[in-house]
């Protein structure tokens, strides 16, 4: 179910994307399925958002000031290279837009610190895709955790894991810190797990230890300056301990996130690319709950937009955080939108993991 914003008054909601790559083609059909309207698009160079505009089909490419400047634009996605996403939100929110920006939302916690103020006096929504907490057995996962189905909570299993950095040639701009900020990987899928983390149990990450390695000096010439793997031990509000294994270099693994908590009554285990399912372990037994509107819960429910056995999937979980977005900027507080407070909180989990890594110590983390 989406809120239908042209019921508002607010009218069709139009967007501007900044950047070109594989994310500005994922916004452009969550804003289209949201009955969002995609007007302008810019990249790096004007020929190179012409081509990319043209393959999206996007009635407009312009600069990225010009697009910004735009008075048409109501909504701008920041789809560039992290470095560039603190001055680009920022610049959109003076312009009066609304704005959702890729994460991290900065590469400083001081950097979030102010587009979270600046978003706040311009009176915009500012919204991070933290998308993983659109999957339907996600909310059902919190649904069961808040209610005191699973019990008290005593730890946690979980860990992102990808494969796409694995050869020496995958490098991009990520590789360096200049472009990609000091962390990449606990920034760019790290983030997502601590968010889910947060998100499901409810409870905060009250402090925490981190080791992390480069297995590349150099790639293709550039000088790696950035992580490829982290490993990371949690302890949460209540006591309860985490270990989190996230790599961008694990054969096999494209999209492998995994949230797994253990509580005193049951286990929950999701799995990102098994999104339809959601593990509840017991110590008599076990049950695998699939995605189905008819049992859902309310949270749960209202993201359902195909019924069971038809499975919902990555892009599905990005339609329904866009059609939030558009719901908050037609004046609603939609369940769980994960807004620039929310990356700020990342920013300042991944500068901790990498002071931690360090320092070699455990590292307290401010509610
Ligand atoms: C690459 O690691 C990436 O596209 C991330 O940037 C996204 O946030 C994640 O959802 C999928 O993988």
């Amino acid at each position: 179910m989406t809120t239908d914003v042209t019921d508002t008054g607010v009218g069709t909601i139009r967007s501007g994307i900044l950047g070109g790559g594989f994310m500005a083609r994922v916004h452009r059909a969550a804003v289209r399925n949201a009955g969002g309207e995609v007007t302008s698009l810019a990249t790096s160079s004007l020929s190179s958002a012409e081509r990319v505009a043209r393959s999206l089909g996007v009635e407009r490419a312009q600069s990225a000031p010009d697009l910004l400047a735009d008075p048409g634009i109501d909504l701008v996605h920041v789809c560039t290279p992290n470095a560039t996403h603190a001055q680009l939100a920022l610049a959109a929110i003076a312009a009066g837009k609304h704005v959702v920006c890729e994460k991290p939302l900065a590469t400083t916690p001081a950097d979030a610190d102010l587009l979270v103020e600046a978003a706040a006096r311009e009176g915009v929504v500012g919204a991070v895709p933290f998308v993983y907490r659109y999957h339907p057995m996600v909310r059902e996962a919190r649904a069961r955790v808040l209610a005191g189905q699973a019990g008290a909570l005593l730890s946690l299993d979980c860990g992102y894991l990808q494969d796409w950095m694995l050869h020496e040639s995958d490098d991009d701009w990520r590789v360096q810190s200049a472009t990609a900020g000091d962390s990449r990987a606990f920034a760019d899928i790290g983030s997502h797990l601590c968010d889910l983390i947060e998100f499901v149990t409810g409870e905060r990450i009250m402090r925490l230890t981190a080791r992390t390695r480069r297995v590349f000096q150099d790639r293709g010439g550039n000088t790696v300056d950035t992580e490829d793997i982290a490993a990371v031990l949690v302890e949460m509000e209540s006591g309860a301990l985490g270990s989190l294994l996230v790599s961008q270099m694990a054969p096999g693994r494209k999209n492998a996130l995994t949230l797994e908590i253990h509580g005193s009554r049951e286990t929950l285990r999701f799995e990102q690319e098994r999104p339809e399912e959601l593990w509840l372990g017991g110590r008599e037994s076990s049950a695998l709950l699939l995605r189905d509107p008819a049992t859902a819960s309310a949270d749960s429910a209202r993201l359902q937009t195909l019924p069971a056995g038809h499975a919902m999937g990555y892009q599905d979980a990005f339609n329904g955080f866009m059609a939030d977005v558009h719901a908050a900027i037609a004046g609603a507080e939609p369940e769980g939108l994960p807004t620039f407070a929310d990356g700020r909180r990342a920013a300042i989990i991944t500068d901790l993991v990498l002071q931690s890594a360090s320092t070699n110590s455990w590292i307290e983390v401010p509610v």
